[in-house]
């Protein structure tokens, strides 16, 4: 029995612990009723009475010794396991909220999308290689039209018949050509100029036409499709204005003007003080167009529209500089 306390005196000099399920066993061996203190106080009761003072003190010794170890192993465990909580994550926090944002030209492309779809239009793509056929002879461009030339178009080195797309119209031909009317389709989409870069002008730029073709088609529908897009787009007060104009692929042809929004048409910057701004133009699809594709200019006709999604943009969120979109520059990125 000696033996027996002097090895547990010394076990528990010699013990560590870290975890809770270190602290618990010790807890069971040396403290709680079924543990070695309870065995050695029962052998007790067979220690010759003579011995039963030397043991006792020491059993005692023991007993306080386990005592204040459990204590002290207490302390190191807890502060052990509080550590381990501070450095895991609580799934419990809030997630993060800087979880990026669309392009503005993705959302007023995705605005004008909705707009027009719920008038019943649907949206085409195409591509943006094109032959001449599509980008200008289908769309009535004259032989010696000033587009066709090189300082305004990009074409392909290898294959001068091969471009890059001035306007969406191509789709607007590849629908017509493939198809029986009636179209009522949106083509939103990438185009290409040779043009100088500046504040107002890219060489490359996002467009949205529409095109609409039945029996019976007229300008007032027209109008009545460009005046519910504008109030939905820059509010219920806009007011919109037909220009007269010109396009090889419409006639008649008609810019389409906006009260400025801005100044309620007071005259601004914006509106350079005459109160209305352009944003795109229109006119009923010239005969010569629907015939190209194969289209019974006798029995259909068709309105179309075109725009720029910069410029709406531009207006829109009164965005002074088009190379902004282009930059991917986070300060003007994260405003949207
Ligand atoms: C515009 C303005 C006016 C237009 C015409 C056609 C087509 F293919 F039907 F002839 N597509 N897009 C059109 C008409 C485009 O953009 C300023």
């Amino acid at each position: 029995m000696k033996e027996k306390i002097e090895q547990y005196l010394k076990e528990i000099d010699e013990l560590t612990a870290s975890t809770k399920d270190e602290l618990e066993a010790f807890r069971l061996k040396f403290i709680s009723r079924k543990g070695v203190m309870n065995d050695l106080f029962n052998s007790f009761k067979e220690v010759p009475n003579e011995q039963k003072k030397e043991f006792g003190a020491k059993l005692n010794v023991l007993k306080e010794k386990a005592q204040s170890k459990f204590q002290e192993l207490i302390e190191v465990v807890n502060t052990a396991s509080s550590k381990e909580e501070a450095g895991s994550i609580d799934v419990t926090l809030p997630s993060f909220t800087n979880t990026g944002s669309l392009h503005p030209l993705t959302k007023t492309k995705n605005r004008i999308i909705q707009i027009f779809e719920r008038q019943g239009f649907s949206v085409a793509e195409g591509p943006e290689i094109e032959d001449d056929f599509h980008n200008f002879t289908a769309l009535n461009f004259p032989e010696n039209h000033p587009a066709r030339e090189m300082q305004d178009t990009y074409f392909i080195t290898k294959n001068p018949d091969t471009l890059l797309r001035t306007h969406t119209s191509n789709v607007q031909i590849r629908l017509m050509e493939h198809g029986q009317p009636p179209f009522r389709s949106i083509m939103p989409g990438r185009v290409y100029r040779n043009e100088a870069i500046s504040a107002r002008a890219h060489c490359f730029f996002n467009q949205v036409e529409g095109l609409y073709v039945d029996k019976e088609v007229s300008f007032k529908d027209l109008k009545q499709t460009l005046y519910h897009f504008a109030k939905e787009m820059f509010g219920k007060d806009t007011q919109v204005r037909f220009r007269p104009s010109f396009f090889p692929f419409t006639e008649p042809s008609a810019e389409i003007d906006i009260s400025c929004f801005i100044c309620k048409g007071d005259g601004c910057k914006i509106c350079k003080h005459t109160g209305w701004v352009e944003i795109g133009g229109s006119g009923m699809v010239d005969p010569n167009v629907l015939e190209a594709c194969g289209i019974d200019s006798k029995e259909y006709s068709g309105f179309a529209f075109g725009m720029g999604i910069e410029r709406i943009t531009m207006l829109k969120y009164q965005i002074d500089d088009i190379r902004l979109f282009s930059e991917n520059d986070m300060r003007f990125l994260s405003q949207f």
